[in-house]
């Protein structure tokens, strides 16, 4: 499919599960900084062209959950079209917490989104096991991907798959 696309992302989850540190790995040098601390949230920019010829601009708002209020978070998710999820596989806690942020999501977007399920910190031993993450991605209609932000694994191939599903949807902001 071949077009220029340009997309808003929202990562969301618990505290220190690595959304800075995946952002962060997955924009590297081609970004664009722009630190609203007044709203408590940080947008990147990564631009790329996919093998096909497709032009991606992906707007990746990088929610730092813990210090804001709920209503707060809620205005910022309104126009995404895409939502990444991360949990920490060796914090329970903060899987048990994915839920939470689906449902925060769900009522705070009207319009068609893709949601990714991203298990973080493979790189340690895990307390919560790929199974469990699979099958919560299920039920909760979720593509599901394991990365390292540490080694960088799978973290490109994370952003760009939900880039792809952005695209097959058909939406474009
Ligand atoms: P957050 O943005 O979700 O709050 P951060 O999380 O990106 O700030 O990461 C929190 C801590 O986890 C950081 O450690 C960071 O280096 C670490 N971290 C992030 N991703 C990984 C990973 O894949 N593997 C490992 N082993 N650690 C990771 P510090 O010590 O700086 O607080
Ligand atoms: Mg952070």
């Amino acid at each position: 499919m071949q077009g220029k696309y340009k997309f808003k992302v929202c990562v969301v989850g618990e505290y220190a599960v690595g959304k800075t540190s995946l952002i962060t790995r997955f924009v590297k040098n081609s970004f664009e900084h722009d630190y609203k601390a007044t709203l408590g949230a940080n947008v990147l920019r990564k631009a790329y062209t996919e093998e096909s010829g497709t032009e991606i601009n992906l707007i990746i708002w990088d929610i730092a959950g813990q210090d804001l209020f709920e209503r707060t978070r809620r205005q910022f998710y309104g126009t995404a079209s895409g939502v990444v999820y991360v949990y920490d596989v060796t914090r329970r806690d903060s899987f048990e917490a994915i839920r939470k942020w689906r449902d925060e999501i769900v009522s705070s977007i009207d319009t068609e989104f893709k949601q990714l399920l991203v298990a973080n910190k493979n790189d340690l031993d895990p307390i919560v096991t790929s199974e469990e993450g699979k099958k919560l991605a299920e039920e909760l209609s979720m593509t599901f991907i394991e990365t390292s932000a540490k080694t960088s694994m799978n973290v490109e191939e994370a952003f760009k798959k939900l880039a792809k599903m952005l695209v097959e949807m058909g939406s474009n902001h």
